[in-house]
């Protein structure tokens, strides 16, 4: 096995356009472990991000000690990453897990048993209750739970609290993907797979680092690059990342847009489409609505003045546009650099757009992928912990929320849809003010993944409110919590997790979890009976007790609607490879890709939003909907660009944005505690491009001082790959510590805005300004294999 620190997407199996990518299986053991001593392996999926790669886990004397890709699984033909292969593993057994619950004790966390500390989350919940009502209560969870999980919190908040304040860090991550794919197909799930990829002939990534966020495929993709009839690669990013290289050594472009400057660029490629006829008027018609309007709006975007406005070569958008526009068949990805962006639904539509105004959807390598990020975002969405109601159903819908209640037997009512759902951020406003007195965090670690970190921890920290926490370790916000709760994680739990092309993957229990630790869904359980939640009839509002009733209980909720499982059950996951929903008893296994027959799920009756102004987030009524007759059309919606929120000024004279490297998974809480991809990016850095650096008196590795309105922080300098004009810092490292220590984290300078329609925070729009601190004692401890290496690092991906 190869150093995949160093080499981080293994070797080349290059293969040709319509072929299948050749299997090619990776493993690691840990240091020690030969092969022939594992004593099973168990069949699970990768949690270190959204791939979902198929894999078993090793085990030996009731520990986990490796990993090895799964040869049939669709998703990933056997390989690992880098996280996958180093980090999935080790975090299991740190000397630090958290084994017992700890509750606040004369303001100092104390550890002690179950029935102590779900005493006390019950007795402050049934005071609030009593005292407030549901609105009393919050629940802030994650990207990383089982759709089990989070199928049994959805329903205890939403039938048995009633509280309309629920939502996940998949507001963080993937909130602007629903949204672009229910505001254009009219509901949520990607209409594509990643077999596009043997398919296509140009493959466009907006905002989106594949290389180093999805490193398994990328692999696919390199493997086509580097094989007969390769795909060209367009890029969008303000990085040269080794996507942005990729695209140009295949032939194709990377436009690198001012930060919050997406819906200028892309208004400018969707008036070249129309300009040159680039545009299927015959499917469009069939099939679309709002043409006409979308055309107007992007009409004043020539190439010269979205040149002028993103500071990019208008030659290079004429070029990128025309690639898009002569292509037979062009696969799409878009992730953060759009969804965390200023417009970012806009933008995300905008992607659609393209793809609608030339029918280039539902057939092979005609594909759009709207990312996820987290492992188990899809799962969140599907089954509403966050601010939808389960099975992709309307909140505005009196039909389906009368389905729900149906199904859980309550009343209507009791089903909070009486205004839009709380988004994450207003929860966060809610605790701030108090009027949320109980806040449930499960599986996110706020205090360093939340925009405003100083708010963030005055939040949490504060007197106002009683957080209860529940993680593997003692991160910084379960530091700031009322009670601490010890969870079990991926491998010492069973359920499934749905990945960013609907295939689902059941993972099962390989050890058990350390000391008094608990499934997730054994907590909301023990919280449920605890509070006793009932149905109309006096019996148990939730009736599962084992992740497969629960499991077989979603199926049921899905049961007719667009991410319908009623034809997925544990044990036909247990077969070679994860399956694709819908998976119905007409498509017993499965469905590769959606709106095949171009009809999408826009009826008024069926879809999961009546949708909003992309402008101003201004939701379209039933009414309004109705008339439109949308049925079954896509909808074509454009906005015009606006300056971002916060501009540059004489005082903050850079653009601030945010991201991640190959090595670390967010707030390093497992990849910290794998040797090897701690050591690969140990500490925290900023990069800047050369030419700011030499106007600042910057030398790579020299520590700088980073400060935006909101606060600061000091880390060594990479001069990097980054555009002129911004700066661009990794958020995965966290303050150690307790609250009020500040300096290394990259959300001290972000703001707490949003997108109007997506309400996803904008991460990677903010001023800044840099000055030197003092000199450094070597190179920045940045990674120099992929997007963080150092200007003078020139060349193509292997
Ligand atoms: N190694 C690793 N992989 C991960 C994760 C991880 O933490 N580490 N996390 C997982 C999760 S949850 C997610 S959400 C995904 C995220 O995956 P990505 O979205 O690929 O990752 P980011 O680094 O957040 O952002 C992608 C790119 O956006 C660019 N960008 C910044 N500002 C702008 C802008 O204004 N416009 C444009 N067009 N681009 C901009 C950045 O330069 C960056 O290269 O990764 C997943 N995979
Ligand atoms: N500046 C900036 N900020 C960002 C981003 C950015 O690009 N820039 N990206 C945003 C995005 S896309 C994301 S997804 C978020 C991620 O932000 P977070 O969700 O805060 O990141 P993690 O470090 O993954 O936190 C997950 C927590 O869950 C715990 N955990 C893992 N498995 C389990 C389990 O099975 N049960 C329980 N109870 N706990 C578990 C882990 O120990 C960890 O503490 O950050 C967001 N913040
Ligand atoms: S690509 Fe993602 S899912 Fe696959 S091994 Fe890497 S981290 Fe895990
Ligand atoms: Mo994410």
């Amino acid at each position: 096995m190869t150093d995949r620190i160093a080499d981080i997407w293994g070797g080349r199996t290059p293969y040709a356009k319509g072929t299948a990518w050749p299997v090619r299986v990776d493993q690691h053991l840990d240091p020690g472990i030969a092969e022939d001593q594992v004593d099973r392996w168990v069949r699970s999926a990768c949690l270190l991000c959204s791939n979902g790669c198929g894999c078993d886990i090793a085990v030996k004397d009731g520990r986990m000690v490796g990993i090895r890709g799964r040869a049939g699984d669709t998703v990933n033909h056997g390989r690992l990453g880098p996280k996958g292969l180093y980090g999935s593993t080790p975090w299991s057994h740190a000397a630090d897990r958290l084994t017992r619950p700890m509750i606040r004790d004369g303001g100092v966390l104390t550890e002690c048993d179950w029935p102590t500390a779900m005493g006390r989350i019950v007795e402050v919940s049934q005071r609030l209750l009593r005292e407030k009502g549901p609105l009393s209560h919050g629940f802030y969870t994650s990207g990383q739970l089982f759709l089990e999980e989070y199928y049994t919190l959805a329903v205890l908040g939403k039938a048995g609290l009633g509280t309309p304040h629920m939502d996940g860090n998949t507001r963080l991550c993937t909130a602007t993907a629903a949204a672009a794919l229910k505001e254009s197909f009219g509901a949520d799930g990607q209409p594509g797979c990643y077999a596009d990829i043997e398919h296509c002939d140009t493959i466009f990534l907006y905002g989106h680092n594949l290389a180093e966020t999805q490193t398994v495929l990328w692999s696919r993709i390199l493997d086509r690059t580097h094989g007969p009839n390769p795909p060209v690669l367009v890029c969008v990013d303000p990085r040269r990342t080794k996507v942005a290289e990729e695209a140009v050594r295949t032939g194709g472009v990377h436009l690198a847009p001012r930060v919050g400057t997406n819906l200028a660029l892309m208004n400018g490629l969707t008036r070249e489409l129309f300009e040159h006829g680039w545009v299927d008027e015959k499917w469009v018609t069939a099939h679309t609505m709002g043409v006409d309007e979308l055309r107007s709006i992007v009409d004043s975007y020539t190439p010269e003045r979205v040149a002028e406005i993103c500071g990019v070569d208008a030659g290079e958008l004429r070029r990128a546009a025309r690639i898009f526009g002569t292509s037979d068949r062009v696969l799409s990805t878009v992730l953060q650099g759009f969804y965390q962006s200023h417009q970012a639904t806009a933008a995300a539509v905008a992607v659609n757009n393209l793809h609608l105004l030339r029918g280039l959807i539902g057939r092979p390598g005609a594909g759009i992928l709207q990312m996820n990020g987290q492992p188990t975002a899809q799962n969140n969405r599907e089954c509403g912990a966050d601010g939808d109601l389960p099975g992709f159903r309307n909140w505005d819908d009196e039909q389906h929320v009368q389905q729900l209640a149906e199904l859980w037997n309550v009343d209507p009512l009791t089903i909070p849809h009486w205004a839009d759902p709380t988004h994450a951020m207003q929860i966060m406003s809610y605790v701030e003010e108090g009027s949320i007195g109980f806040l449930w965090i499960s599986a996110t670690n706020p205090a360093v993944s939340m925009p405003e970190s100083a708010r963030i921890r005055r939040i949490l920290s504060g007197e106002q409110c009683f957080v209860v926490v529940q993680d593997l370790f003692l991160t910084e916000t379960a530091r700031l919590a009322d009670v601490v709760l010890p969870a079990a994680g991926w491998g010492e739990k069973t359920g499934t997790f749905t990945n960013v092309d609907r295939t689902v993957h059941l993972s099962e229990k390989a050890v058990d979890p350390p000391g008094e630790a608990r499934s997730d869904l054994d907590i909301f359980l023990a919280y449920a009976d605890a509070m006793d939640f009932r149905d109309a009839d006096g019996a148990p509002l939730i009736k599962w007790r084992t992740p497969e009733e629960a499991f077989d209980a979603w199926r049921a909720a899905s049961r007719g609607r667009p991410c319908d499982y009623s034809g997925l059950s544990y044990e036909k996951l247990r077969g070679p490879t994860g399956i694709r929903w819908p998976v119905t008893d007409a498509a017993p296994d499965g469905t590769e890709r959606l709106y095949t027959d171009a009809v999408f799920p826009t009826a008024t009756e069926t879809c999961e939003t009546y949708g909003h102004d992309l402008l101003t987030g201004a939701t379209v009524t039933q009414q309004e909907h109705r008339a439109m007759r949308p049925d079954g059309r896509a909808f074509l919606k454009g906005a015009e660009h606006t300056p971002a929120h916060e501009p540059v000024s004489e005082e903050y004279p850079l653009l601030y944005t945010t991201g991640r490297t190959v090595y670390q998974f967010h707030t390093r809480t497992k990849t910290g505690r794998a040797e090897r991809l701690r050591r690969a990016a140990p500490d925290m850095w900023v990069e800047l491009s050369p030419a700011d650096a030499e106007r600042l008196g910057i030398t790579e590795g020299d520590v700088v001082r980073v400060e935006s309105p909101r606060g600061w922080i000091e880390a060594p300098a990479r001069v990097g790959q980054v555009r002129e004009g911004a700066v661009f810092a990794p958020f995965h490292y966290g303050t150690p510590g307790l609250a009020g220590e500040v300096g290394r984290q990259a959300n001290e300078l972000t703001m707490t805005v949003w997108d109007p329609v997506s309400k996803q925070p904008c991460f990677k729009t903010a001023a800044c300004r840099v000055r030197k601190v003092r000199a450094g004692d070597g190179p920045a401890p940045a990674p120099d294999t992929a997007g963080s290496a150092p200007a003078s690092t020139s060349g193509g991906t292997r």
